[in-house]
């Protein structure tokens, strides 16, 4: 069983006998259910369609492979890597609270690690005391280290606590978790800005991402909420979590579709070994 096997397919062919209206009419209706939005959806069935015809598909598989090469070429938006050439490099993890930043760092920093990249983690959401404390676990399962302060600590200072660790010990990755929830949007903005002006001052040059994390269940408000820290944060990645189980996949093509921002990772499941490098190939292959 191939990783992406968790996710779960889309159930889109059940009424296919030809390639006619009613096929394209239910086929718009399961990818809407599947939380591709509308706008997604009318694109991709239109992409769908000319593709059909200009290749002259008939049969149930050759159209779904068609399909299956729509929604790739959507979802393939820009580099699924991750760009870490300097030493230290910075990944900055932003999103609403509860989507799976804090668990994310803790696959991501147990992946790097058996890369025989050496990774630090900054306990940068310093809104809740249990915040560190999660984190702390997540390095210890991860073995790797971690720079943290007391509750209610700048997390720009934090961060600049974590860049001074880094150099001092010749760390190749420097993970920052940052809050979900602060007492207003405008004050999680203004908090992430800070911690961004600490990083190029400190760190001019390095390579650096900025992850934003959402929740696949969330469906298309992951969107809204991804428009929102787009536009002050400077996402260079999403990384989708919670796909194990949901029927929803289709909120992936949405997201790379709406947002032009590349899928990196998802994340499918709670335990340390869930999280993959995202490969549009092999997605779309279990999704359709
Ligand atoms: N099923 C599943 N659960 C996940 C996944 N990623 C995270 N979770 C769970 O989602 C819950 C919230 O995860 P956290 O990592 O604490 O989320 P967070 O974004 O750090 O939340 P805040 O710190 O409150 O902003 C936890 O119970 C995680 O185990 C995933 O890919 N699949
Ligand atoms: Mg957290």
């Amino acid at each position: 069983m191939g990783f992406f096997d968790k996710i779960k397919k889309l159930n889109l062919f059940s009424g296919f006998s030809a390639v006619d209206d009613d096929f394209y009419e239910e086929l718009e209706e399961g990818l809407i259910l599947s939380d591709m939005g509308m706008d997604t959806t009318l694109k991709a069935v239109a992409a769908l369609k000319e593709r059909v015809k200009r290749e002259k598909r008939r049969s149930e598989e050759e159209v779904r492979d068609c399909l299956r090469q729509v929604l790739r070429e959507m979802l393939e938006v820009g580099d699924p890597g991750l760009r870490l050439d300097t030493r230290p490099s910075v990944i900055l993890f932003i999103g609403v609270n509860g989507v799976g930043k804090t668990t994310t760092i803790g696959k991501l920093a147990a992946a790097l690690k058996a890369q025989g990249k050496k990774v630090l983690l900054g306990a940068g959401d310093t809104f809740r005391a249990a915040a560190a404390a999660q984190l702390t676990i997540w390095a210890q399962r991860a073995g790797v280290e971690i720079v943290k302060q007391h509750e209610g600590a700048d997390p720009a200072a934090v961060v600049f606590d974590a860049v001074s660790a880094a150099r001092a010990r010749g760390t190749d990755v420097i993970l920052v978790d940052t809050a979900g929830r602060l007492h207003n949007k405008q004050n999680l903005m203004n908090e992430l800005n800070k911690i961004s002006r600490v990083i190029d001052r400190e760190l001019p040059g390095c390579s650096r991402e900025t992850l934003l994390v959402l929740d696949a269940t969330t469906g298309q408000n992951g969107l809204i909420q991804a428009r929102q820290f787009r536009e002050a944060a400077g996402v260079t990645g999403i990384v989708l979590t919670k796909l194990d189980g949901t029927a929803k996949g289709g909120i992936t093509v949405a997201i790379a579709d709406a947002l032009q921002i590349p899928v990196k990772y998802v994340g499918l499941g709670e335990g340390i070994e869930d999280l993959r490098p995202f490969d549009a190939g092999a997605f779309v292959q279990a999704l359709v």
